[in-house]
C-alpha cells in the first residue's frame, strides 16, 4: 500500500534529513506534503529529485494524510499532533512533547518495536543522545542485567540545528582571524571550545539533556528504576555524537563476550581493534545509520562493569533513521 505522508519542519536539520532517509529505504511513499513555518510558506525541499513547495503548517493540513512526522520544536508538537490525530493521522513526533506520556509509545525499533503497537496517535522519537546509547547498551543488558549507566557525551552543533552549524563555521572563522564573533545559538563560543551546558539546568544541577537521557532510557528498556548517570557537552564537531559509557553489570561480562554479543547485535557496528588504531569517530560515522561501538574494555575499578565509546550520527539514527524505522513498523504492521 502506498502511504500519505507528511513532514512538518520540513526545512530543518532533521526534516531534510527525513526527506532523504525516506527516499534512501524507499519508504512507500504515495503522496508527500512538506510543512513548515508559515514564513518558509513557498520555500523548496528535495525528494526523489523533485523540488516539493513548501507549506505553511496548519491543522487543515494533515486531512487525508497517513502519516505524519514532525520535526518541530516541541511547543509547536503540542499544538499541531493532537490536530494531525484528529485527523485520523498516525504522528510519529521527534519533540520531546509526548515522549513520557502515558499512552505514548517511545520507541527505538532495536530495543523496543513492540510498543508501537500501543500506540493511540502519537509514537514518540527520543532524543538523539538517548537513541544512541540505547542501541548500544541494550544488547549488554540482554545479556548479562544493567545496574547502572554512567555516560558522557560530546555532542555536535547540528544538534541544534543547521544554526548551530553555521555558528561553529562562523566562529572558527573568525578565531582563527582573531576576531571575536559573538554566541547566538550556544551559551559561549564553541570554536576551540567545549560547553557542558545542553537545554536547561534542572533543581538537580543536571540539565534537561541528561535528564531526558535518564528518563527516556528507562521508559525504552522498561527499567522504571535503572540508575543513570549522563553529563552531556556541546563539542566542535559538525556531526555525529559520541558518548563514553561506563556500564555496572548484575552479572561478569568479560570485553571478548561484550564483543561478540554487540558484533551480532541489530544496529550496531563493532569497530574495535585499537592496536591498528580502529575504534568510533564522528567524522567517520556521519551519514550512516549505525551506532558504532569500540573501545570495549572491562572496567578496572569495579568487580563487574564495562566500558564503551560509542559514535552515531544523531541526525540519521539519533533524529530520521529512528523516524522513519517507526514508520516502516506503522505500515508493515498494518497501524494506521
Ligand atoms: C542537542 N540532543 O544535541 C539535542 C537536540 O530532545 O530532541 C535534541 C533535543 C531533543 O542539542
Amino acid at each position: 500500500a502506498m502511504v500519505k505522508m507528511a513532514v512538518v519542519g520540513a526545512t530543518g536539520a532533521v526534516g531534510r534529513e527525513m526527506l532523504k532517509v525516506l527516499e534512501e529505504r524507499d519508504f512507500p511513499v504515495g503522496e508527500l506534503v512538506c510543512l513548515a513555518d508559515p514564513k518558509e510558506e513557498g520555500n523548496r525541499v528535495k525528494f526523489k529529485d523533485e523540488d516539493v513547495i513548501v507549506r505553511g503548517a496548519s491543522p487543515e493540513a494533515f486531512s487525508g494524510i497517513d502519516i505524519v512526522l514532525l520535526a518541530v520544536a516541541s511547543e509547536i508538537s503540542e499544538a499541531l499532533a493532537p490536530e494531525a490525530v484528529k485527523r485520523g493521522c498516525v504522528v510519529i513526533d521527534n519533540s520531546y512533547a509526548f515522549r513520557l506520556r502515558e499512552g505514548v509509545p517511545l520507541v527505538v525499533p532495536e530495543v523496543n518495536a513492540g510498543d508501537v503497537g500501543q500506540h493511540q496517535g502519537i509514537i514518540a522519537n527520543p532524543n538523539c543522545s538517548t537513541i544512541i546509547m540505547v542501541v548500544a547498551v541494550n544488547p549488554i543488558h540482554q545479556a548479562a542485567g544493567i545496574k547502572r549507566i554512567v555516560v558522557s557525551t560530546y555532542q555536535a552543533v547540528s544538534g541544534a540545528g543547521i544554526l548551530g552549524i553555521e555558528e561553529l563555521t562562523r566562529q572558527t572563522r573568525a578565531a582563527l582571524e582573531e576576531r571575536e564573533e559573538k554566541p547566538e545559538v550556544f551559551q559561549y563560543p564553541i570554536a576551540f571550545n567545549l560547553i557542558p551546558h545542553i537545554d536547561t539546568f534542572q533543581e538537580n544541577g543536571y540539565t534537561k539533556e541528561e535528564m531526558k537521557m535518564v528518563w527516556e532510557t528507562r521508559k525504552i528498556m522498561h527499567l522504571p528504576d535503572l540508575r543513570v548517570s549522563p553529563t552531556t557537552v556541546r563539542v566542535p564537531v559538525y556531526r555525529s555524537h559520541s558518548e563514553s559509557i561506563n556500564i555496572e553489570t548484575e552479572r561478569k561480562i568479560s570485553a571478548e563476550e561484550a564483543r561478540g554479543i554487540l558484533a551480532k547485535a541489530p544496529g550496531v557496528v563493532v569497530q574495535d581493534d585499537p592496536g591498528a588504531g580502529v575504534y568510533p569517530m564522528p567524522l567517520y560515522t556521519s551519514f550512516r545509520d549505525e551506532v558504532f561501538v569500540g573501545r570495549i574494555r572491562e572496567d578496572v575499578s569495579v568487580e563487574r562493569g564495562l566500558n564503551l565509546w560509542v559514535a552515531a550520527d544523531q541526525i540519521r539514527k539519533g533524529a530520521a533513521t529512528n523516524a522513519v524505522q517507526i514508520a516502516e513498523i506503522v505500515v508493515r504492521e498494518n497501524l494506521f
